[in-house]
């Protein structure tokens, strides 16, 4: 029997930094930390029913959102191993109201910094459901020294790598960096390695699912329902009704769409006029990937990656997947005048 040669998550990106003669191995470094993070983060996930590490740590996140303790947990693994790496300058986390500036002499002289949501879908911890780890890598743009805040402010499309972890029924991470292809590793908890299983990913352009919570639907504005009911239409010729699919995890959700095709959406609302989710930790690394396996992510109106943002937890509105799916909404928003919301 001949056994396929396993490329390990390690050796695929060593093998991609071969192929940029002008690489230095930084960001190989950085990714190959945040590699190591994911499997130390997967291990207390994969526990989290057997340990008394369920449950809330007792404070609120710069969002006023209730904080479990994994989510701490989580937090903590990516900063020291972004901090021991040598090659980040600051962390930005969601877990966090400031961004983290890192004091060493090698990390004042690193180059990038990292953006991150160290543990999505937290609400979902306590019912086995899957949850994940997101992060957006830039180079920095202040000098040499402590980072500052404009290091973090800068528009996706000035992105070098975006990926994210899914702890689900499998752990997998999946991350491409500008100009490459999605691939898609499967850690193999028998020799504790991110295997590549899932290369070259890219998003169907017609999808059939769409993903929304449609409890707030008294909340939406008329375009996003008038987009809901044309998914729940009846129509041969664009295979309708669509498929309603909602975890209630960014990552589970995005993933599912990634490999299937189907639409994200979390849009602007009656009390919440910028949507829920965070444009720096979310939507921006999320907009990356998407673009990068053909698909697309919108605000509604514009491109999620030209948005500017100006504070740190900024949230937008976002319509993500399959390209022909987020286009049609976006139709039925210039329709609905989005402008006419609620908020
Ligand atoms: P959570 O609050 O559980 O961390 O932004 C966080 C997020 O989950 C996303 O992962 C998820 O898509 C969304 O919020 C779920 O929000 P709703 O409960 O309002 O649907």
């Amino acid at each position: 029997m001949i056994l396929n040669k396993v490329v390990t998550l390690e050796e695929f990106i060593v093998k991609q930094q071969k192929s940029y003669p002008d690489a230095t191995g930084e960001l190989s470094g950085l990714l190959r930390d945040i590699g190591f993070a994911a499997k130390i983060v997967n291990r207390e996930v994969n526990k989290a029913g057997l340990v008394d590490i369920l449950g809330i740590a007792g404070h609120s996140n710069s969002s006023g959102e209730e904080v479990k303790k994994l989510d701490v947990f989580a937090h903590e693994q990516y900063i020291r191993a972004l901090r021991t790496s040598g090659e980040c300058c600051g962390v930005a986390s969601e877990e966090s109201e400031s961004y983290i500036a890192f004091e060493r002499e090698a990390a004042q002289n690193a180059k990038y910094v990292v953006c991150i949501d160290p543990l999505d879908g937290s609400s979902n911890i306590d019912v086995n459901v899957s949850i994940g780890t997101i992060f957006a890598i830039y180079k920095r743009v202040s000098d040499a020294g402590i980072c500052d805040v404009n290091d973090f402010l800068q528009q996706g499309n000035r992105l070098v790598a975006a990926g994210y972890v899914i702890y689900g029924s499998s752990t997998m991470l999946v991350y491409t960096t500008i100009g490459s292809k999605v691939n898609g590793f499967t850690l193999d908890p028998s020799i504790g390695e991110f295997c590549l299983s899932h290369p070259n990913l890219s998003i169907p352009s017609k999808g059939r699912i769409y993903s929304i919570n449609e409890s707030y639907w008294h909340r939406f504005p008329k375009a996003v329902n008038d987009f809901i009911v044309y998914c729940k239409g009846e129509d041969a010729s664009t295979n309708r009704p669509y498929s309603s699919r909602y975890i209630g995890s960014m990552v589970a959700d995005f993933h599912r769409n990634l490999i299937k095709g189907g639409i994200f959406i979390y849009p602007a609302m009656r009390g919440y006029k910028n949507g829920k989710l965070r444009l720096l930790f979310e939507c921006n690394p999320m907009a990356f990937i998407v673009e990068h396996a053909g698909g697309k992510a919108s605000n509604g109106t514009s491109r999620i990656l030209d948005i500017v943002p100006t504070e740190l937890h900024q949230r937008t509105p976002i319509f993500i997947g399959s390209k022909e799916m987020v286009e049609m909404a976006e139709q039925f928003i210039f329709e609905g005048e989005l402008a006419a919301v609620c908020c």
